[in-house]
Protein backbone atom coordinates (compact mmCIF):
# COMPACT_ATOMS: atom_id res chain seq x y z
CA UNK A 1 0.00 0.00 0.00
CA UNK A 2 1.04 3.56 -0.60
CA UNK A 3 1.08 5.57 2.06
CA UNK A 4 -1.38 8.19 2.42
CA UNK A 5 -0.29 12.20 1.22
CA UNK A 6 0.80 14.38 3.56
CA UNK A 7 -1.80 17.16 3.85
CA UNK A 8 -0.39 19.47 5.47
CA UNK A 9 1.33 20.59 2.60
CA UNK A 10 -2.27 20.92 0.48
CA UNK A 11 -3.07 24.35 -0.39
CA UNK A 12 -6.79 25.41 0.94
CA UNK A 13 -9.05 24.14 -1.85
CA UNK A 14 -10.86 27.78 -1.21
CA UNK A 15 -8.01 29.76 -2.00
CA UNK A 16 -7.21 27.64 -5.41
CA UNK A 17 -10.82 27.99 -6.09
CA UNK A 18 -11.15 31.84 -5.30
CA UNK A 19 -7.95 32.59 -7.41
CA UNK A 20 -8.94 30.79 -10.72
CA UNK A 21 -12.30 31.39 -10.82
CA UNK A 22 -11.00 35.62 -10.11
CA UNK A 23 -8.56 35.59 -12.44
CA UNK A 24 -10.42 34.40 -15.41
CA UNK A 25 -13.28 36.89 -14.57
CA UNK A 26 -13.70 39.87 -17.16
CA UNK A 27 -12.24 42.07 -14.00
CA UNK A 28 -9.61 39.76 -12.73
CA UNK A 29 -10.11 39.76 -8.62
CA UNK A 30 -9.32 37.96 -5.75
CA UNK A 31 -10.62 38.60 -2.32
CA UNK A 32 -8.62 40.26 0.14
CA UNK A 33 -8.95 37.80 2.59
CA UNK A 34 -5.71 35.54 1.05
CA UNK A 35 -3.59 38.15 1.88
CA UNK A 36 -2.96 37.08 5.21
CA UNK A 37 -0.90 33.90 5.19
CA UNK A 38 1.99 33.95 7.69
CA UNK A 39 4.42 36.54 5.93
CA UNK A 40 1.24 38.30 5.17
CA UNK A 41 -0.18 38.86 7.96
CA UNK A 42 3.73 39.78 9.80
CA UNK A 43 3.96 42.84 6.37
CA UNK A 44 0.21 44.20 7.70
CA UNK A 45 1.55 44.39 11.25
CA UNK A 46 4.48 46.26 9.32
CA UNK A 47 1.75 48.63 7.83
CA UNK A 48 0.24 49.02 11.07
CA UNK A 49 3.84 51.08 12.11
CA UNK A 50 4.10 53.05 9.38
CA UNK A 51 4.34 56.40 9.50
CA UNK A 52 1.64 56.91 6.69
CA UNK A 53 -0.89 54.52 8.09
CA UNK A 54 -2.80 56.39 10.19
CA UNK A 55 -5.53 54.15 10.71
CA UNK A 56 -4.53 51.59 13.30
CA UNK A 57 -3.01 54.42 15.66
CA UNK A 58 -5.77 57.03 15.36
CA UNK A 59 -8.35 53.78 16.55
CA UNK A 60 -6.20 52.82 19.28
CA UNK A 61 -6.00 56.42 20.76
CA UNK A 62 -9.34 56.88 20.32
CA UNK A 63 -10.43 53.81 21.57
CA UNK A 64 -8.26 54.29 24.97
CA UNK A 65 -9.70 57.93 25.56
CA UNK A 66 -13.75 56.93 24.79
CA UNK A 67 -13.28 53.35 27.34
CA UNK A 68 -15.32 54.89 30.17
CA UNK A 69 -17.99 56.05 28.31
CA UNK A 70 -17.84 52.89 26.40
CA UNK A 71 -17.51 51.45 29.76
CA UNK A 72 -20.46 53.25 31.31
CA UNK A 73 -22.69 52.29 28.04
CA UNK A 74 -22.03 48.43 28.49
CA UNK A 75 -24.18 45.97 30.12
CA UNK A 76 -22.26 44.95 33.61
CA UNK A 77 -20.78 41.10 32.98
CA UNK A 78 -21.27 41.01 29.63
CA UNK A 79 -19.29 38.50 27.18
CA UNK A 80 -16.82 40.59 24.66
CA UNK A 81 -16.97 38.33 21.57
CA UNK A 82 -14.03 39.94 18.95
CA UNK A 83 -15.14 39.12 15.07
CA UNK A 84 -11.51 38.38 13.83
CA UNK A 85 -9.22 38.63 16.70
CA UNK A 86 -5.96 38.46 15.01
CA UNK A 87 -3.08 39.88 16.88
CA UNK A 88 -4.48 42.99 17.96
CA UNK A 89 -3.53 45.31 20.41
CA UNK A 90 -6.78 46.99 20.70
CA UNK A 91 -8.64 43.87 22.91
CA UNK A 92 -6.61 44.64 26.24
CA UNK A 93 -7.47 48.33 25.99
CA UNK A 94 -11.50 47.39 25.99
CA UNK A 95 -11.19 44.47 28.59
CA UNK A 96 -9.01 46.57 31.11
CA UNK A 97 -11.70 49.24 30.20
CA UNK A 98 -15.33 47.64 30.80
CA UNK A 99 -14.27 44.31 32.77
CA UNK A 100 -16.14 41.78 31.06
CA UNK A 101 -16.89 38.20 32.48
CA UNK A 102 -16.22 36.48 29.31
CA UNK A 103 -14.27 37.30 26.21
CA UNK A 104 -14.61 35.08 22.99
CA UNK A 105 -12.26 35.87 20.36
CA UNK A 106 -12.95 34.32 17.06
CA UNK A 107 -10.94 33.54 14.64
CA UNK A 108 -10.16 31.52 11.25
CA UNK A 109 -6.56 31.15 11.48
CA UNK A 110 -6.11 28.55 15.08
CA UNK A 111 -2.63 29.59 15.78
CA UNK A 112 -3.54 33.42 15.84
CA UNK A 113 -6.57 32.57 18.23
CA UNK A 114 -4.80 30.36 20.75
CA UNK A 115 -1.89 32.88 20.94
CA UNK A 116 -4.29 36.36 21.96
CA UNK A 117 -6.01 33.51 24.23
CA UNK A 118 -3.77 32.34 25.53
CA UNK A 119 -2.12 36.26 26.50
CA UNK A 120 -5.50 37.36 27.68
CA UNK A 121 -5.98 34.22 30.15
CA UNK A 122 -2.95 35.45 31.65
CA UNK A 123 -3.16 39.07 31.76
CA UNK A 124 -7.07 38.91 32.81
CA UNK A 125 -7.64 36.10 35.66
CA UNK A 126 -10.74 37.32 36.34
CA UNK A 127 -11.80 36.88 32.71
CA UNK A 128 -13.29 33.42 31.30
CA UNK A 129 -11.72 33.03 27.41
CA UNK A 130 -13.81 30.81 24.93
CA UNK A 131 -11.95 31.05 21.91
CA UNK A 132 -13.45 29.79 18.60
CA UNK A 133 -11.80 29.17 15.81
CA UNK A 134 -14.49 29.89 12.44
CA UNK A 135 -14.37 32.18 9.80
CA UNK A 136 -16.68 34.97 11.02
CA UNK A 137 -18.20 35.21 7.74
CA UNK A 138 -20.17 32.02 8.13
CA UNK A 139 -22.81 30.36 10.73
CA UNK A 140 -20.95 29.45 14.09
CA UNK A 141 -22.30 28.81 17.56
CA UNK A 142 -21.10 30.62 20.24
CA UNK A 143 -19.72 28.84 23.57
CA UNK A 144 -23.20 27.71 25.62
CA UNK A 145 -21.20 29.24 28.95
CA UNK A 146 -22.10 32.60 27.21
CA UNK A 147 -25.66 32.35 26.37
CA UNK A 148 -27.36 33.77 29.36
CA UNK A 149 -24.54 36.59 29.42
CA UNK A 150 -25.20 40.50 27.47
CA UNK A 151 -23.01 40.26 24.59
CA UNK A 152 -20.99 42.78 22.89
CA UNK A 153 -19.54 42.45 19.78
CA UNK A 154 -16.22 44.42 19.19
CA UNK A 155 -14.89 44.67 15.36
CA UNK A 156 -12.69 47.55 15.03
CA UNK A 157 -9.91 47.65 12.58
CA UNK A 158 -12.05 48.96 9.55
CA UNK A 159 -12.34 45.62 8.69
CA UNK A 160 -15.72 46.29 7.33
CA UNK A 161 -14.71 48.59 4.91
CA UNK A 162 -13.23 45.20 3.03
CA UNK A 163 -16.71 44.02 1.75
CA UNK A 164 -19.04 46.00 -0.28
CA UNK A 165 -22.14 47.72 1.11
CA UNK A 166 -24.16 44.47 -0.22
CA UNK A 167 -21.80 41.93 1.95
CA UNK A 168 -21.36 44.58 4.45
CA UNK A 169 -25.01 45.18 5.20
CA UNK A 170 -24.64 40.75 4.88
CA UNK A 171 -21.91 40.83 7.25
CA UNK A 172 -23.95 43.00 10.06
CA UNK A 173 -26.95 41.00 9.71
CA UNK A 174 -25.07 37.78 10.34
CA UNK A 175 -23.21 39.45 13.78
CA UNK A 176 -26.88 40.22 14.40
CA UNK A 177 -27.98 36.65 14.53
CA UNK A 178 -24.95 35.65 15.70
CA UNK A 179 -25.36 38.27 19.29
CA UNK A 180 -29.01 38.22 19.55
CA UNK A 181 -31.77 41.11 19.67
CA UNK A 182 -30.24 43.51 22.22
CA UNK A 183 -26.51 42.94 21.51
CA UNK A 184 -24.00 46.03 21.07
CA UNK A 185 -21.25 45.89 18.65
CA UNK A 186 -18.79 48.21 18.87
CA UNK A 187 -17.40 48.55 15.48
CA UNK A 188 -14.33 50.83 13.63
CA UNK A 189 -14.58 52.73 10.76
CA UNK A 190 -12.09 54.29 8.54
CA UNK A 191 -13.68 57.89 6.85
CA UNK A 192 -13.67 59.68 3.55
CA UNK A 193 -10.78 62.65 3.66
CA UNK A 194 -8.46 64.22 1.44
CA UNK A 195 -7.04 61.91 -1.27
CA UNK A 196 -3.87 62.31 -1.19
CA UNK A 197 -3.68 60.89 2.63
CA UNK A 198 -5.70 58.07 1.54
CA UNK A 199 -3.30 57.29 -1.07
CA UNK A 200 -0.10 57.80 1.20
CA UNK A 201 -1.69 55.22 3.71
CA UNK A 202 -2.07 52.53 0.98
CA UNK A 203 0.81 53.51 -0.93
CA UNK A 204 4.00 54.14 1.75
CA UNK A 205 7.28 55.61 0.56
CA UNK A 206 8.90 52.61 2.39
CA UNK A 207 7.18 50.53 0.15
CA UNK A 208 5.45 47.89 2.90
CA UNK A 209 2.01 47.71 1.49
CA UNK A 210 3.48 47.20 -1.98
CA UNK A 211 5.10 43.95 -0.69
CA UNK A 212 1.99 43.29 0.90
CA UNK A 213 -0.11 43.26 -2.22
CA UNK A 214 2.73 41.55 -4.17
CA UNK A 215 3.05 38.96 -1.25
CA UNK A 216 -0.59 37.34 -2.74
CA UNK A 217 0.95 36.04 -5.94
CA UNK A 218 3.81 34.93 -4.55
CA UNK A 219 1.41 32.99 -2.22
CA UNK A 220 -0.14 31.94 -5.30
CA UNK A 221 3.08 30.62 -6.54
CA UNK A 222 4.09 29.10 -3.34
CA UNK A 223 0.57 26.88 -2.59
CA UNK A 224 -1.26 26.54 -5.81
CA UNK A 225 1.95 25.73 -7.84
CA UNK A 226 1.90 29.02 -9.85
CA UNK A 227 4.83 29.98 -12.27
CA UNK A 228 3.88 33.94 -11.88
CA UNK A 229 6.68 36.38 -12.74
CA UNK A 230 6.10 38.48 -9.39
CA UNK A 231 8.55 40.99 -10.51
CA UNK A 232 6.16 41.43 -13.88
CA UNK A 233 3.86 43.22 -11.74
CA UNK A 234 3.69 46.65 -9.49
CA UNK A 235 1.88 47.66 -6.48
CA UNK A 236 -1.18 50.66 -7.18
CA UNK A 237 -3.25 51.70 -5.06
CA UNK A 238 -6.47 53.68 -6.49
CA UNK A 239 -8.89 56.40 -5.08
CA UNK A 240 -12.54 55.13 -6.59
CA UNK A 241 -14.35 58.12 -5.91
CA UNK A 242 -18.26 57.04 -7.11
CA UNK A 243 -17.81 53.70 -5.00
CA UNK A 244 -16.00 55.64 -1.84
CA UNK A 245 -12.89 53.21 -1.57
CA UNK A 246 -9.34 52.64 -2.14
CA UNK A 247 -8.73 50.02 -4.24
CA UNK A 248 -5.13 47.80 -4.77
CA UNK A 249 -4.23 46.24 -8.02
CA UNK A 250 -1.50 44.67 -9.33
CA UNK A 251 -0.70 46.02 -12.29
CA UNK A 252 1.31 44.27 -14.87
CA UNK A 253 4.22 45.90 -16.55
CA UNK A 254 4.72 44.21 -19.61
CA UNK A 255 2.60 41.46 -21.64
CA UNK A 256 2.50 38.16 -19.45
CA UNK A 257 1.72 35.21 -19.44
CA UNK A 258 1.75 32.42 -16.67
CA UNK A 259 -0.15 28.80 -15.19
CA UNK A 260 -1.50 28.15 -12.09
CA UNK A 261 -1.87 24.23 -11.67
CA UNK A 262 -2.44 23.64 -15.55
CA UNK A 263 -4.47 26.74 -15.67
CA UNK A 264 -3.25 29.29 -18.53
CA UNK A 265 -3.73 33.46 -17.62
CA UNK A 266 -2.36 36.37 -19.89
CA UNK A 267 -2.29 39.89 -18.74
CA UNK A 268 -2.10 42.86 -21.03
CA UNK A 269 0.85 45.55 -20.20
CA UNK A 270 -1.30 47.64 -17.95
CA UNK A 271 -3.73 45.63 -16.75
CA UNK A 272 -4.46 44.68 -13.35
CA UNK A 273 -5.86 42.23 -10.85
CA UNK A 274 -7.82 44.09 -8.15
CA UNK A 275 -6.74 42.56 -5.11
CA UNK A 276 -8.52 44.85 -1.99
CA UNK A 277 -11.39 47.27 -1.28
CA UNK A 278 -11.25 49.61 1.48
CA UNK A 279 -14.65 51.84 1.76
CA UNK A 280 -13.97 55.05 3.61
CA UNK A 281 -17.53 56.08 4.77
CA UNK A 282 -18.67 59.55 6.08
CA UNK A 283 -21.07 60.06 9.51
CA UNK A 284 -24.31 59.53 7.83
CA UNK A 285 -23.36 56.58 5.38
CA UNK A 286 -21.74 54.95 7.78
CA UNK A 287 -24.88 54.93 10.10
CA UNK A 288 -26.66 54.13 7.33
CA UNK A 289 -24.64 50.93 6.59
CA UNK A 290 -25.26 49.87 10.26
CA UNK A 291 -28.93 50.48 9.63
CA UNK A 292 -29.00 48.62 6.86
CA UNK A 293 -27.43 45.58 8.81
CA UNK A 294 -30.08 45.81 11.46
CA UNK A 295 -27.99 47.72 14.04
CA UNK A 296 -29.39 51.15 15.57
CA UNK A 297 -26.31 53.81 16.23
CA UNK A 298 -26.38 54.55 19.97
CA UNK A 299 -23.17 57.00 19.92
CA UNK A 300 -20.41 57.67 17.85
CA UNK A 301 -16.83 58.94 18.50
CA UNK A 302 -13.88 60.37 16.16
CA UNK A 303 -10.67 61.49 16.52
CA UNK A 304 -9.65 65.38 16.56
CA UNK A 305 -8.99 65.21 13.34
CA UNK A 306 -11.94 63.36 12.14
CA UNK A 307 -9.97 60.81 10.54
CA UNK A 308 -11.28 57.70 12.22
CA UNK A 309 -14.77 56.68 13.86
CA UNK A 310 -15.69 54.18 16.44
CA UNK A 311 -19.53 53.45 16.56
CA UNK A 312 -21.82 51.49 19.03
CA UNK A 313 -24.94 50.44 17.86
CA UNK A 314 -27.53 48.05 19.77
CA UNK A 315 -29.41 45.00 17.70
C1 LIG B 1 -7.20 45.38 7.63
C2 LIG B 1 -8.79 45.82 5.94
C3 LIG B 1 -8.48 47.37 7.69
O1 LIG B 1 -8.15 48.26 4.52
O2 LIG B 1 -6.83 49.49 5.70
C4 LIG B 1 -3.93 47.95 4.89
C5 LIG B 1 -5.92 46.31 5.13
N1 LIG B 1 -4.59 46.95 3.12
N2 LIG B 1 -3.17 48.35 3.86
C6 LIG B 1 -7.27 48.40 5.36
C7 LIG B 1 -4.84 47.06 4.41
C8 LIG B 1 -3.56 47.76 2.80
C9 LIG B 1 -6.71 47.16 6.07
N3 LIG B 1 -7.80 46.43 6.81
Amino acid sequence: MLATPDTDTEADPAFRADVLAGLAEPTPAIPARWFYDRRGSELFDDITRLPSYYPTRTETALLEEIMSEVDALSADNCAVVELGSGSSTKTPLLLRGIQPKAYVPVDISGDYLRESAAVVDKDFPDIHVYPVEADFTKPFALPPEVAELPKLGFFPGSTIGNFVPRSGTDLLRHFRDILGTGARLLIGMDRVKGIERLLAAYDDPEGVTAEFNLNLLHRINRELGGDIPVDAFRHQARWNDILSRIEMHLVAKRDVSFSIDGHSFSFARGSSIHTENSHKYGPRGGRVLLLAGGWTPLREWTDEDGDFALILAEA
